[in-house]
């Protein structure tokens, strides 16, 4: 590397790390929406800076980690925060009027729809962080542990083959206040792959983790109920990288931020220990029919 490239290179990574600094920071602090103009700063302070590195790899390797963190900041926690998620297309003309006892032609049936939420036609990709870069399900492991009479390490291959696949059709409703109905996914049931590991007497609650860094708490009751699953497929394919492939947690009684994707490891407890967001105030249940989106 020459000199020029190397001491612009240092500059832009040190941009990076505080862009990255102040992100992380941001679900904690009073006033979240200064928040959003420090990190664009600093990102377009990075940015500004590439033409100068003379050397085309280093330039390009840079060039898409400022770009990733451009999505993120879309992306990820700060649009939770901030407002409602990007790619979300409001789809009204889908509902029936509250008081329509019948729905009208093409129309989804208002009980479907929790209150203070609306039909997306879409189906947002609503994550922290970036997704995994290896998603190989001969490769990828889930980890049974915690309060368990025997930890259990399997590959998403293995899942399927040790456990009876099942196929659900279930709605996912996101706290920013999408709700997509009719998911058809393909799977096991969370129950029985607890049952490989054997869940101890005390266990009564778990936290389940994802890739890169996320988390959320759910009450065994909940967890184990018939449509929770594990899922590798979604409407006849395998589940797209974006969202959560290879394998996601889908937990359609609870807010979307229950169905962790990218799962990694599924962990029984005695207690109730707070996830991802649940440490940044959003709700330990988090039932949408009840609105528990934060604690109070
Ligand atoms: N690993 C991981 N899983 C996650 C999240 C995340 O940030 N990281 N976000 C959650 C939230 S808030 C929602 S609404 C759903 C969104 O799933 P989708 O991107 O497939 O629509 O994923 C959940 N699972
Ligand atoms: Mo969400």
């Amino acid at each position: 590397m020459n000199a020029p490239t190397a001491e612009v290179a240092a500059r832009i990574r040190d941009l990076l790390r505080r862009a990255d600094e102040v992100a992380k920071a941001a679900p904690n602090v009073a006033a979240p929406e200064g928040v959003r103009e420090r990190v664009a700063r600093l990102l377009d302070d990075a940015r500004a800076q590439l033409s100068a590195v003379t050397d085309e790899a280093v330039r390009l390797d840079l060039a898409g980690q400022v770009a990733r963190r451009f999505a993120d900041l879309d992306r990820s926690a700060l649009s939770e925060v901030l407002g409602p998620s990007p790619g979300v297309r409001r789809a009204p003309t889908r509902i029936a009027a509250a008081d329509d006892a019948a729905p009208v032609d093409g129309a989804v049936d208002p009980a479907r729809v929790p209150p203070g939420q609306h039909l997306t036609a879409g189906w947002p990709v609503l994550h922290v962080g970036s997704p995994p870069a290896g998603t190989d399900p001969a490769t990828w492991q889930v980890v049974v542990t915690g309060r368990v009479h025997e930890r259990v390490v399997l590959s998403v291959d293995a899942l399927r083959e040790r456990l009876p696949t099942v196929r659900t059709t279930t709605d996912l409703h996101c706290v920013t206040g999408w709700s997509r109905l009719d998911n058809d996914w393909e799977g096991v049931r969370l129950a029985d792959l607890l049952d490989l590991a054997g869940p101890r007497p005390e266990a009564t609650y778990l936290v389940a983790s994802g890739h890169p860094a996320y988390s959320a708490n759910l009450d065994l009751a909940g967890a184990t109920a018939a449509d929770v699953l594990v899922a590798w497929g979604h409407d006849r394919t395998p589940l797209h990288r974006s969202h959560g492939g290879p394998v996601r947690l889908v937990v359609p009684a609870r807010y979307g931020w229950k169905s962790v994707k990218w799962l990694t490891e599924v962990r029984l407890l005695e207690r109730d220990v707070r996830g991802y967001w649940e440490e940044r105030g959003y709700h330990d249940v988090a039932d949408p029919w009840d609105e528990q989106r934060f604690r109070s």
